[in-house]
């Protein structure tokens, strides 16, 4: 009786681990729109067993499709008056190791783990229904097949997630980045701008130019380093005391920013804008 007990609660740990890297699965899939993925994960579970119920407490970490390196925790319950497959059912969080995603799940009823003879390997077998998620993976839901195994001995696991992650509209995706740079131009009523570097994080970018001289400038965003690169977009010709603002939205790369006056340009009036 002792030993099904700990068998039962052995089974739920598993399965909470398990539950766990399923998330961790979502986050790596983490797009727009339906996606598939898979993922797999070890750690260690522990299980506390009181009254029939089993207290299942589970970490590990692994690695998914979309959301790479990532660590995974999950708590459930099981009920070890049933054997040999312990029903449990759970809830659980995974998140990348770089911060970019968590994916939020919960085990229902239906999953199991269930023991060998000597009750010391359980095989987990069920499903983690995502939640939800952030980052990457905002708003995602869908509901993960789980299997894996649990050494009872040893306090460690290792689990398989794969399905297909359903992610929300532009909440599917890191919210880009926005950097707003303000620069002067004609300092001196000299055909150069305050700045001859600006760097930027990839995702909208805003120059703003103060012209503080008396002729007209403005500023714009070439696609690429050189005076012939094609223009991405350009501000308003302005005069003193007026701004010219010019917006985009740029992937990682070194750009040029200008002065479209004509031979304004020529005579310096640019600088090179590293998006990172
Ligand atoms: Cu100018």
């Amino acid at each position: 009786m002792r030993r099904r007990v700990w068998m039962a609660a052995t089974a739920a740990a598993l399965c909470a681990v398990a539950v766990a890297s399923g998330i961790a699965t979502g986050a790596t899939s983490g797009g727009l729109g339906v996606v598939s993925f898979s993922a797999t994960y070890s750690g260690k579970a522990t299980v506390k067993v009181a009254d029939d119920v089993a207290d299942i407490s589970a970490q590990g970490t692994g690695t998914g499709t979309v959301i790479g390196a990532s660590a995974i925790s999950g708590k459930g319950k099981g009920d070890t008056t049933k054997q040999p497959c312990v029903p449990f059912t759970g809830t659980g969080e995974m998140s990348a190791n770089n911060g970019s995603a968590t994916l939020q799940f919960t085990v229902p009823a239906g999953s199991s783990a269930c023991g060998d003879e000597p009750g010391k390997i359980f095989s987990v077998s069920g499903r983690a229904n995502v939640t939800g998620g952030t980052g990457a993976l905002a708003g995602a839901t869908g509901s993960l097949k789980m299997t894996g195994v649990y050494d009872r001995g040893a306090g460690t696991f290792q689990i398989k997630f794969s399905g297909q992650l359903t992610t929300s509209g532009g909440g599917g995706t890191v919210a880009p980045a926005k950097t707003v740079l303000r620069i002067s131009g004609g300092l001196k009523n000299q055909l150069r701008f305050s700045k001859k570097a600006l760097t930027a994080k990839a995702g909208l970018v805003t120059i703003i130019m103060k012209n503080v001289s008396g002729a007209p400038h403005n500023v714009a965003i070439r696609n690429g380093t050189t005076a012939k690169s094609k223009l991405i977009a350009k501000g308003k010709v302005v005069k003193k005391g007026k701004t010219s603002v010019v917006k985009a939205t740029l992937k990682k790369g070194k750009y040029r920013f200008a002065c479209t006056v004509p031979g304004h340009e020529a005579a310096g009036m640019w600088g090179i804008l590293t998006v990172k």
